[in-house]
């Protein structure tokens, strides 16, 4: 790609809805949490799947634990939070939605309550350093642990939604698609959406799903991440499909995530074209950037030299975004005025 096509990706203002923030850690950053705890003797391959790169979608579960190992206080995560939002700002990055699993940390004393908190400090900081990025949080609920932790998370996540002015927005479910069963959830899930926060759903990543998805979409949820087995020509069904399309149900497309956790066998053949064609919002996201070695202007721009898009055609996708946002109408409007502004000439 030449400079002037490189810079094009970077400069066009653009919206990121699934990013998971330990996933998300660049490299400077992990290198420094690597160095501040060498007695758990990580080296930095662990952590990352370069390009190249492969792994199965349970190794790419493994990189998480190891990346948990690293950060486990309130200072890592303070300093993980700020330099992801830095780093999606630098890219061109205008409104963020970052997602993370509160953790507790017996050994530094970490509560999930303090775990969100800190999340919450590192926004309002990086909104005090007047960073160029307006930044909301996702709160997750990781499969792994079950409906009755799923249900604590959302108790908290509401609390926090009354009192965070607007920042925590919506809840995430995610985490190993071949662990548990999204029934289990949907007490927890339902319960969220009466509250009033919004859902964003880790749907059919892996095939096995499918009954899943049908009954997750009953909710319904209001957008979906990956949902890479719901088309017929995955293994889907019409159902599947027609209801999303029905209920207008944006899709979160992690493309470089996809291939390198070999949900999807290349570039060309992933999802996004089949919802594209479809004329359904699609959004382009990164989800794990620290991990899978990616920024949003390079799926942008895989996606433009993958499919064919031209630049007008990007410009749309990006644009599209706000919309699919868990933003307020006002900040919604506000966005769509920026990207007036920001228009380049040349397009
Ligand atoms: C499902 C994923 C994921 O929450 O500690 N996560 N869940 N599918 C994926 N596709 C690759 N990528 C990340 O960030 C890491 C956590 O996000 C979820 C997993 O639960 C992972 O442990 P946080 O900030």
């Amino acid at each position: 790609m030449d400079r002037e096509t490189e810079l094009f990706y970077r400069q066009i203002p653009k919206v990121e809805l699934h990013a998971h923030l330990n996933g998300s850690v660049g490299f400077t950053t992990m290198n420094k949490l690597i160095a501040r705890k060498p007695h758990l003797n990580i080296e930095s391959s662990r952590t990352a799947i370069h390009n190249g790169q492969r792994r199965t979608l349970d190794e790419c579960f493994q990189v998480f634990k190891v990346i948990h190992q690293l950060v486990d206080s309130e200072e890592d995560i303070l300093m993980v939070a700020k330099s992801v939002i830095e780093e999606f700002a630098a890219d061109g990055v205008k409104y963020l939605e970052l997602r993370s699993t509160p953790r507790e940390e017996t050994k530094t004393g970490l509560s999930k309550r303090r775990y969100i908190e800190t999340v919450l400090e590192a926004i309002h900081q990086c909104k005090q350093d007047e960073v160029d990025i307006d930044v909301r949080f996702l709160v997750a609920v990781d499969r792994r642990n079950g409906p009755e932790v799923a249900m604590e998370t959302v108790k908290l996540a509401e609390d926090f939604m009354l009192s965070s002015d607007g920042v925590v927005v919506g809840l995430d479910l995610s985490g190993d698609p071949t662990v548990g069963h999204g029934k289990d959830f949907l007490p927890a899930l339902q319960r969220a959406k009466n509250c009033g926060l919004k859902l964003a759903l880790h749907m059919s990543e892996v095939p096995s799903q499918k009954a899943e998805s049908e009954l997750l979409l009953d909710l319904p949820p209001d957008r979906i991440g990956h949902g890479t087995f719901l088309h017929p020509e995955a293994g889907g069904t019409d159902i599947l499909v027609d209801k999303v399309c029905k209920l207008n149900i944006p899709l979160e497309l992690c493309l470089t995530s996809n291939v390198k956790g070999q949900t999807v066998p290349s570039y060309e053949k992933h999802h996004f074209q089949y919802w594209y064609e479809c004329k359904h919002p699609s959004v382009l996201c990164t989800d794990d950037k620290g991990v899978f070695c990616t920024n949003l202007s390079r799926e942008y721009s895989l996606a433009a030299s993958t499919f064919g898009l031209t630049r007008e055609a990007v410009w749309s996708l990006s644009q599209q975004a706000i919309q699919c946002s868990f933003a307020p109408e006002a900040v919604k409007q506000k966005l769509e005025q920026r990207w007036a502004e920001l228009r380049p000439h040349i397009l």
